[in-house]
C-alpha cells in the first residue's frame, strides 16, 4: 500500500488537565520529563533524546481530555497532502498556522474517520538534545514519546483506516471465530505508534514514553512508594507478551494512562512477520501470566473534537476483551493442550 503522504512516526500528544502544578509534579518530578517551556496555560515537555520542542503538551482546561495527537510528516509538502486527503475524505479540517501551538510549524489538524482530532506538522523548533547530559537526566529517564493508543469500537475498521495511512500491522489478538480484540501498527521501525483497543469509543487509552532501561520503571515504582503515590500505578511492572516490551502503566493526577515502555523489537523490514495471539493466550498481555486490572480494559480519557467539546461514545458491540480475562474464566490457558516439551520445563536442550 503506498501511503497518500509520508508520516514519519508519533510527534507529540496534547493534553487537557484540571491542575497544571500537579501535573508538573507528576511529569516533571515523577517521570523526569523536561520542561521546555511552561506558562500560566501550559506546560511544554520532551525526553531527554527529543530535540523537537515538545512531545507533551499539557493544557490547563475545566476537566481531563485528549486535546490532539499529533502525528509528524516527511515535509511541509506532506502537510499540504494530509490536508488534501483529509478534505476529500469528507473530514472536518483546521488548517493551523505555524505557531498555532507553541514551537510547531505549519500543521493541519482534522476530525478523522475514528472520531479522533490528530494533527499532522512537520516543522518544529529545536531545542537542545540532552543525550548525553547524564547530570540531568530525570527519574524515569525518559527518551522519547514511543507510541499513542486509542480506544475505538471496530478494530479491523480502524485498521484499514490506519493501513490506507501507510501503517503497517505487527501484532494483533484475535479469537478463532474471527473477532479482533486489539492491533497494533507502525510507521518507524518499532512494534508501534498506534495501537487500536476495542472498546467504547472515541477515548484515549494511553499514551507511551520510552526509556532506555527496565530499572528506570524500577525506579518509577520505588519513587511512587516513597511519595506515598504508589496509587498512580495501575498495572506491572511487568513484560508484555505483545510486543515483548518491559511496561509500567500509571495513571496522570487527571486519570490520563501513562504508560513507560522499554526494548521493543525493529520492524522495518517489508517482509516483518505479523505476530496474531489467541485471545485465550493467558500470556498475550502479560508474558508472566499477571492479571490484566479491568479499568485498563474499560477506562479511558475523553476526547475533544475541534470546537473542544467532549466527543460522544459509539458503544463496541463485539465481545470485550475484559471478559475473557487473563486467570481461571475456565477458557484461557497457558498451555494450549501441549504435553510441555522438555526446555519449557526450565532445562537446557
Ligand atoms: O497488553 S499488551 O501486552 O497487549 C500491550 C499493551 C503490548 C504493547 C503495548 O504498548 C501495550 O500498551
Ligand atoms: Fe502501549
Amino acid at each position: 500500500m503506498t501511503a497518500p503522504f509520508d508520516v514519519l512516526r508519533v510527534g507529540y500528544a496534547e493534553l487537557f488537565v484540571t491542575d497544571l502544578a500537579a501535573s508538573k509534579a507528576f511529569y516533571e518530578g515523577v517521570l523526569g520529563l523536561y520542561v521546555t517551556y511552561e506558562d500560566d496555560s501550559s506546560i511544554h515537555l520532551r525526553g531527554f533524546e527529543e530535540y523537537l520542542y515538545h512531545s507533551l503538551v499539557l493544557k490547563k482546561g475545566p476537566e481531563a481530555a485528549l486535546g490532539a495527537l499529533a502525528y509528524r510528516v516527511r515535509s511541509n509538502e506532506e502537510v499540504k497532502l494530509a490536508t488534501e486527503y483529509f478534505k476529500n475524505l469528507g473530514c472536518r479540517i483546521e488548517v493551523r498556522k505555524s505557531g498555532a501551538t507553541r514551537g510547531i510549524g505549519d500543521a493541519v489538524r482534522v476530525e478523522d474517520p475514528l472520531g479522533f482530532p490528530i494533527e499532522f506538522f512537520y516543522e518544529a523548533d529545536h531545542v537542545e538534545r540532552f543525550t548525553q547530559r547524564y547530570d540531568l537526566h530525570g527519574a524515569g529517564a525518559i527518551t522519547r514519546l514511543d507510541h499513542f493508543n486509542i480506544m475505538t469500537p471496530d478494530v479491523p475498521l480502524a485498521q484499514k483506516y490506519y493501513e490506507g495511512l501507510g501503517f503497517r500491522v505487527s501484532e494483533d489478538i484475535r479469537d478463532k471465530e474471527g473477532t479482533v480484540f486489539a492491533s497494533w501498527l507502525f510507521r518507524k521501525p518499532t512494534v508501534h505508534d498506534i495501537a487500536l483497543t476495542g472498546g467504547d469509543g472515541p477515548r484515549m487509552h494511553h499514551i507511551a514514553f520510552n526509556t532506555h532501561e527496565q530499572h528506570h520503571i524500577l525506579y518509577i515504582c520505588d519513587r511512587l512508594g516513597a511519595f506515598r503515590q504508589s496509587d498512580r500505578i495501575e498495572r506491572g511492572p511487568g513484560r508484555h507478551g505483545v510486543s515483548n516490551a518491559f511496561y509500567l502503566y500509571l495513571r496522570d493526577p487527571d486519570g490520563h494512562r501513562i504508560e513507560i515502555y522499554t526494548q521493543d523489537y525493529y520492524t522495518g523490514d517489508p517482509d516483518n512477520p505479523l505476530i496474531s495471539w489467541d485471545v485465550h493466550d493467558n500470556q498475550r498481555r502479560d508474558w508472566w501470566g499477571n492479571p490484566v486490572v479491568p479499568s485498563w480494559y474499560n477506562e479511558g480519557s475523553k476526547v475533544l473534537d475541534l470546537d473542544g467539546k467532549p466527543k460522544s461514545l459509539v458503544a463496541r458491540t463485539e465481545t470485550a476483551e475484559s471478559t475473557v480475562t487473563i486467570g481461571a474464566d475456565g477458557f484461557s490457558y497457558t498451555r494450549e493442550g501441549d504435553p510441555m516439551p522438555e526446555y519449557k520445563l526450565g532445562h537446557q536442550v
